[in-house]
């Protein structure tokens, strides 16, 4: 596959506006003689070594000095695109930038495509599509953790993960195979328990992945925690007591709450994504039963149910509402918060971790609540050393997953081993696949969409 691209593109790859410096790159067969055509240094560009940083005058079209800056040069192929690159390094400023990228063009750059310096590190086999993923994740992740997770990825353990599976795949399936070539001969090379075990090994491996993307999703973009219970009983109250201001209304009138709000929450190293939603009962009102319907899309998204309770009423006022919640979604961590404690006598003690008592009116129990907030978030993003950042990683495992299962099921069947071979070699392909050792432009376009021009 010959890849390499005629054309050299240049962009700026800081972000436009007030800094210190910009620097604009160059990539591409004429890298290096085009902005040797616009640069006044010591020497020529063509005569310095790579991997060594040049100071001298940038001109422009019509000789003038655009500015003093440095270019540093990279040769192909020990590039980030694996091409001719230089990177020059001008002064910050919303113009400055613009006069340095009007010279290349001049003489004979065309701008980048978002993403193309990456699209060309990944064509010319500098970065796998894994690589290139967590590369889109680390410009545009917002919380230090989920970017030490992609940092990780980048650095090629997640791609050295699917490459032993992969392998392994292979292997498992030669030994079906050369067992299929001396059928006749009734010789069976790959024990059959032995065989079940790889497969066992695989499917647990698959799903540690599979599993941890739910975790590096609540590092990413935050815990959802939905706040839900019939009406009146202080959710809107619970919702501002937890933000400490009062942002969403409260009223003694049931029924206050008609659309769902939400607000984010500093927790831990992370995030809470909390949701105020309508009261849950049967209502006449059209408005209501709208916010209601969404009450119930929010509740279905949610890592964790908060469900109030007004325990002025009783403490079992909620159970019913508790149990069908739990039914609903069975994914979700289930709190049950009884609210307007001021108004008891005494305190019942909680019978569990994940029941409280509390008062949103006097802000008794709130610390709690956020503290166990903070335990659920550390407890599942624990064990996260690599983590898939997208849903293209994770549909490919969850593929692989079939196809592994569907070999296991064949193989307990005591079907013939084509079967088991045939979904070993279609789990290996898929992981092929993820890596980016096939693909289509179509799946490319889609990948570095995503990108910022200069990347
Ligand atoms: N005594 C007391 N009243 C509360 C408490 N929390 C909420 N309320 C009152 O309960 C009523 C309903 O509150 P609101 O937050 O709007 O409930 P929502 O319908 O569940 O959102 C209002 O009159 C609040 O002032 C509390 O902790 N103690
Ligand atoms: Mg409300």
């Amino acid at each position: 596959m010959s890849t390499l691209s005629t054309e050299t593109i240049c962009a700026l790859s800081t972000p436009p506006g007030i800094g210190g410096l910009a620097v604009v790159r160059v990539s591409g067969p004429e890298a290096i003689s085009i902005v040797d055509a616009c640069f006044r240094g010591k020497r020529s560009l063509r005569d310095v070594a790579t991997h060594t940083i040049h100071y001298g005058q940038f001109l422009r079209a019509d000789g003038s000095v655009a500015d003093y800056v440095t270019a540093a040069v990279f040769r192909a192929p020990r590039s980030y695109t694996g091409e001719d690159v230089v990177e020059i390094t001008c002064h910050g400023g919303t113009v400055m930038y613009r006069l340095i990228l009007e010279s290349l063009i001049a003489c004979g750059a065309r701008l980048a495509e978002p993403g193309e310096f990456t699209r060309r590190a990944f064509l010319n086999g500098r970065l796998d599509l894994v690589q290139v993923e967590s590369v889109a994740e680390i410009i545009h992740s917002q919380s230090l953790a989920a970017q030490e997770l992609a940092l990780k990825q980048l650095g090629g353990s997640f791609t050295a993960w699917i490459r032993q599976i992969r392998d392994e795949l292979s292997n498992v399936a030669s030994l079906v195979e050369l067992e299929l070539d001396f059928a006749q001969e009734d010789v069976e090379f790959a024990e059959r328990r032995e065989l079940a075990e790889r497969i066992d090994g695989m499917l647990v491996e698959c799903r540690r992945f599979i599993r941890s993307y739910s975790g590096a999703q609540i590092l990413r973009y935050g815990l959802r925690v939905g706040i839900v219970g019939f009406p009146n009983a202080g959710k809107s109250s619970l919702f501002n007591a937890l933000l400490g201001r009062q942002r969403a209304i409260v009223s003694p009138q049931p029924g206050t709450t008609r659309d769902y709000i939400e607000e984010t929450l500093p927790v831990g190293r992370s995030l809470v994504r909390l949701f105020d939603t309508a009261g849950l009962r049967t209502s006449s009102d059209a408005i209501e039963v709208e916010g209601i319907a969404l009450a119930r899309s929010v509740i279905e998204q949610c890592h964790v149910l908060v469900v109030v309770n007004d325990v002025s009423i009783g403490v079992e006022h909620s159970e019913g509402l508790v149990t069908s919640l739990r039914e609903e979604v069975p994914g979700a961590v289930h709190l049950l918060v009884h609210n307007k404690c001021d108004l008891l006598e005494a305190i019942p003690s909680p019978r569990t971790e994940d029941e409280l008592f509390i008062s949103a009116r006097t802000g008794q129990g709130i610390e709690q609540l956020i503290e166990r907030l903070g335990k659920i978030i550390e407890e599942s993003t624990a064990e996260l050393e690599l983590a898939l950042v997208n849903e293209r990683q994770r549909d490919s495992l969850l593929r692989v997953e079939a196809a592994l299962l569907s070999a296991q099921r064949a193989l307990a069947e005591g079907l013939p081993g084509e079967c088991i071979a045939l979904d070993l070699r279609t789990a290996a392909q898929e992981l092929s696949t993820l890596l980016g050792e096939q693909w289509t432009n179509d799946l490319l376009d889609r990948i570095f969409s995503q990108f910022c021009i200069g990347k």
